[in-house]
């Protein structure tokens, strides 16, 4: 009697075991399952916008118990759409993660093909696309700060400066979204504070070329260019280190850059695309975003900003430099201001 209600117990436990191990495995598979692969176009090292996706899909990805790989495409722009094909083919990666304006129109060429893969682009084309789930900053806004701080130090009481009104804008290339939106938001930035402001912009030709974003900085800065805005991925270190030679200024894009030359990159005007990175993904693995998904991140929501919390900002800027960008933010945050 005693023993029978002992194998009783014995084969109840067991099967509580069993099941408690089944249901562990249930829910290995279920997060085992959804994997994600971050395709950068370019490389990661000396590109703001692609660092800051990598480390948002990553913490996204730990969270939820995701694994993540990152594969880096190389500056040859030509190998993208095969090298994206290749990566849907696999059918390994429920979420491929992306991040420029070009990558809109490729992921929806590779959808064609692979219509069950998922896509999220950062940083894409600002419009609505069946084909994936986008998060588009407004650029012209920011550009418009990077005008601003730029214009304004240039008038202001930092040593050097010429008092020609010329500021620079230094790009890897030029696209539809550097001629649309940042070159105009750049050059109603620093009108906006003094309408004799001309822009000298030029291009490299690639995102890695330092040396010859260097001998454009000094030709720029040799005709009195005060500030140079660089967007140039890692071609950017050769204006960082053409100012700092020249005694000349720096306005960053797209992350905190003070850090690297405090005093010669004075600000940076910033978009928030690893908390973007991390809040698309986390709304793709809960189901709470899908693909066809438009979100804009601009001033107004936060996501576009000059960052005012950099050390290299609140030292070196003149504080007559730093009241006056406060007014004009604050214009913008209570909706008194807007560039359309
Ligand atoms: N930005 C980088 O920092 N590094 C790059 O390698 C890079 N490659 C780009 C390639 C194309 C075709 C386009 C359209 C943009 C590229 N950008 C690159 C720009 C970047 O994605 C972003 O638009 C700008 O940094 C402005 O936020």
């Amino acid at each position: 009697m005693f023993n029978s209600f002992s194998k009783k117990v014995l084969w109840l436990f067991l099967t509580l075991v069993a099941l408690m191990s089944l249901s562990c495995r249930k829910d290995e598979v279920s997060s085992s399952a959804y994997t994600i692969a971050v395709f950068v176009p370019g490389v990661l090292e000396g590109s703001p916008t692609y660092e800051q996706m990598d480390r948002g899909v990553r913490k996204a990805a730990e969270e939820k118990g995701v694994p993540v790989i990152t594969v880096e495409a190389g500056f040859n722009q030509g190998e993208w759409k095969d090298k994206l094909s290749a990566l849907a083919a696999e059918g390994n990666y429920s979420l491929i993660v992306s991040s420029n304006p070009a990558l809109s129109a490729l992921c929806r060429e590779v959808k064609e093909v692979f219509p069950a893969q998922q896509f999220l682009v950062l940083d894409g084309e600002n419009k609505a696309d069946d084909s994936q789930a986008v998060f588009a900053y407004n650029h012209k806004e920011q550009a418009f700060l990077a005008g601003v701080l730029a214009a304004r130090a240039s008038l202001s009481s930092l040593d050097n400066l010429s008092g020609e009104y010329k500021l620079g804008l230094i790009a890897g290339q030029t696209y539809p979204d550097m001629e649309k939106s940042i070159i105009p938001g750049y050059t109603m930035g620093m009108k906006s504070v003094d309408p004799r402001f001309e822009l000298d912009f030029r291009v490299v030709g690639n995102w890695y070329d330092a040396a010859k974003a260097s001998e454009l900085a000094d030709s720029m800065f040799r005709s009195g260019v005060d500030v140079i805005l660089p967007i140039a991925g890692g071609a950017n270190q050769g204006v960082v280190s053409e100012a700092k030679q020249k005694g000349k200024y720096v306005v960053w894009f797209d992350s905190a850059g003070t850090e690297q030359a405090p005093g010669v990159v004075l600000g940076s005007a910033i978009v928030r695309q690893e908390k973007a990175a991390e809040e698309m993904v986390l709304g793709l693995i809960e189901g709470t975003i899908e693909q066809g998904d438009l979100r804009m991140g601009d001033i107004i929501s936060g996501y576009v900003l000059l960052d005012r919390e950099e050390e290299g900002y609140l030292k070196h800027v003149p504080a007559e430099v730093q009241e006056k960008i406060n007014f004009q933010i604050d214009q913008f945050l209570n909706g008194r201001y807007s560039l359309d």
